[in-house]
């Protein structure tokens, strides 16, 4: 049986996973999870893009052979992946042995046929991008037309791609197939490039030795990265090792990435090898737009560079949820505000507001009231007679389909918003019917009936949610006790709980952040039976880094002498012992403590902050103390260690 084949890019081993990497991958991984939970069999693939020159490059700059340098970053993908809940089939890697066979094999049937000719090469070529550009493309500045960093020039004799032979069947398909790019604005984009006119490509490299070497002329150096890299889509098929069953998996029905790398290389030069190679197109290319930092691309010089592990760890960090749920929250925030057709901004005030209102405030609440006023009003069991008001059952099926509708075209987005809606009526169902005050007016049964929407909606969600928030998912299960996920066409069944079920007790999934001051702008308006969940007291821009942690310099520092500071009742003048050398400090701690009950003690001290005139005293430094209820408490080394140990 053919399988659904959904592909990411490959990515460029020189630097870890960041937040733009992570989207592709996570966009894959709920679309797998989407059409496995649809009943499909899914094959996703997911690898690294290792025989890249930036790649060679940088393993050389840190002194480390390239092999191991791939090795170890290899892994660093594979476990970011499995940190964030990413279930791929297959993680290829383009230095493994098949691979290079596919690509020598390719190179050699290209040539034979006349689609790859020598030549020679002079013309630009951008390390970051892996681009060759001609002479006409580039600007006096010669920088990248897609970066903007400096060219190589190049001027060598290479292979060239004959890509410009399949100019006009490449238009007619893409005109013919308006599916083929996703979303439209690529798909004019495309056109346009080609309408631009196709110019062969260069598909070797001489004088380089990282790579796969030009089959049967080493000395015209290694196969073009990008040539190589695209073949691992067909590699991971099989293809020349399983004959025929490669077609299992082949064509792939949806490859994503993002839109820097579609037209010129997925939607050209990789059709136009698979056209050469008389195989079928890919039905689908997706391009995501790119996350956007403060306005600005990510990039390590700006320091906008966001790891996405980091993010989730700090979530769980400051609202006290548990890591798993963190993540998928992130995963959430991830598909919820992708960048589909533009580009988009990524920031952690934006996270927090997703986290604060969709996620504790609306998904976690409907769980969590529907589930306590269940137990408090009928000892967690469904009672009798309970049933769906028609007009609900109709609303959820209907928000269902067209969450159904929005995955199948990558929308998440959308299909996020249409699957919130179900919360939302049943908020306002809950509103309206006020089960709470049925309860009062011993109207039990109307009270049962209105929590039993909120028992199906909880269910739809689980569902529905399940390919962006998958433990979040299991975990909306096992307090429904439902045990499995339940299948994607029977997410609102409106018999899906006899009476008597027994219902879990409700756990808060997603903790408040707390808000930083003043108003919660990101809360809704709160109703009668609010659940009140845990609230910690730092929000996710209040942490720190280690790196900025590890600017302060806390040392430990003996009192030689205290005195008060004249015409002040709270500050006392130290003089300090640190590790020999004598600072003096003025401290607020004179209501708490006498000169004579300090003098002598070890206390920590802040060393490197900027010197203070304090009445006329230079302070240079800052003891620490506990604040207790506004009275300094001295703190104090276990056993006496060293003036001037460090404290880290
Ligand atoms: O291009 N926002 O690998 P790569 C969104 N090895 N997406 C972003 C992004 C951002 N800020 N930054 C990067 C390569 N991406 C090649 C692929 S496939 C045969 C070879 C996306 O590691 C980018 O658009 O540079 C691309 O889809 C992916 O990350 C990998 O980028």
């Amino acid at each position: 049986m053919k399988r659904y084949y959904i592909t990411t890019p490959i990515y460029y081993v020189n630097s870890a996973p960041h937040i733009g990497t992570a989207l592709t991958t996570i966009v894959a991984d709920a679309c797998a999870r989407f059409h496995k939970r649809r009943g499909r069999a899914v094959y996703f693939l997911t690898g690294t893009d290792e025989n890249a020159p930036k790649v060679h490059r940088v393993a050389q700059e840190r002194g480390v052979p390239t092999q191991q340098f791939v090795d170890e970053m290899a892994e660093v993908f594979r476990n970011t992946w499995r940190q964030l809940h990413i279930e791929y089939d297959v993680f290829i890697r383009t230095t493994e042995e098949r691979h290079k066979r596919v690509v020598a094999e390719v190179f050699r049937r290209l040539r034979d046929q006349g689609d790859i000719y020598k030549g020679s090469y002079q013309g630009w070529y951008c390390i970051a991008c892996e681009t060759f550009f001609a002479s006409s493309k580039v600007g006096d500045s010669r920088t990248c037309p897609d970066c903007g960093k400096p060219l190589e020039w190049r001027d060598e004799p290479c292979y060239y791609f004959r890509l410009s032979a399949y100019e006009s069947r490449l238009r007619e398909h893409i005109v013919a197939h308006p599916q083929f790019i996703q979303p439209e604005v690529r798909r004019n984009e495309t056109l346009g490039f080609i309408n631009e006119g196709l110019q062969d490509v260069a598909v070797s490299r001489s004088g380089a030795d990282w790579g796969v070497p030009v089959p049967d002329d080493p000395e015209s150096g290694v196969v073009y990265v990008w040539f190589d890299a695209l073949l691992n889509y067909l590699t991971a098929t099989g293809w020349l090792e399983r004959g025929d069953a490669y077609r299992d998996t082949w064509p792939p029905e949806l490859q994503l990435m993002g839109k820097d790398i579609l037209p010129r290389f997925h939607a050209t030069i990789w059709p136009a090898m698979l056209m050469a190679l008389g195989l079928p197109l890919p039905e689908r290319l997706y391009g995501h737009g790119w996350w956007i930092v403060n306005k600005q691309k990510m990039s390590k010089s700006l320091g906008n560079v966001y790891a996405p592990l980091d993010v989730a760890q700090a979530l769980a960090s400051a609202s006290g949820c548990a890591l798993p749920y963190a993540v998928d929250a992130f995963r959430y925030y991830m598909l919820r505000e992708m960048p589909t057709d533009a580009d988009a901004e990524f920031s952690l005030e934006g996270f927090e507001a997703r986290y604060n209102g969709d996620l504790a405030n609306d998904l976690g609440n409907l769980l969590h009231r529907t589930l306590s006023m269940m137990h408090r009003y009928f000892g967690g069991r469904v009672p009798d007679g309970a049933r769906l008001d028609a007009a609900l059952a109709d609303l959820f099926a209907q928000q269902a389909a067209r969450t159904t509708e929005a995955y199948e075209a990558v929308d998440f987005p959308q299909g996020l918003r249409e699957a919130w809606q179900i919360i939302s009526a049943v908020n306002r169902y809950y509103d309206e019917q006020a089960p709470w005050t049925l309860m009062k007016q011993n109207n039990a049964e109307r009270a049962g009936q209105v929590l039993y929407a909120g028992l199906i909606a909880a269910r739809a969600l689980c569902v529905l949610v399940e390919p962006v928030m998958p433990r979040v998912a299991r975990e909306i299960a096992c307090q429904l006790n439902i045990g499995e996920i339940p299948n994607w066409n029977e997410a609102t069944a409106t018999n899906a709980f006899p009476a008597g079920h027994t219902l879990q007790e409700p756990k808060p999934i997603f903790p408040r952040l707390q808000p930083k001051s003043g108003a919660d702008t990101s809360a809704r308006a709160s109703n009668s039976d609010k659940t009140v969940q845990t609230t910690p007291n730092t929000t996710m821009q209040d942490l720190i880094t280690i790196d900025e942690f590890k600017r302060l310099q806390i040392r430990i520092a003996t009192v030689k002498a205290a005195e008060p500071v004249p015409k002040s009742t709270k500050l006392l003048k130290l003089t300090l012992d640190v590790g020999g050398e004598e600072r003096t400090i003025v401290a607020g701690i004179a209501e708490d403590y006498t000169p004579e009950q300090i003098v002598g003690k070890q206390i920590p001290v802040l060393v490197n902050l900027q010197p203070a005139l304090i009445r006329g005293i230079v302070s240079e430094g800052m003891m620490l103390a506990a604040d207790v209820d506004g009275k300094a408490v001295l703190l104090h080394p276990d056993r006496e260690v060293p003036s001037g140990s460090t404290v880290r």
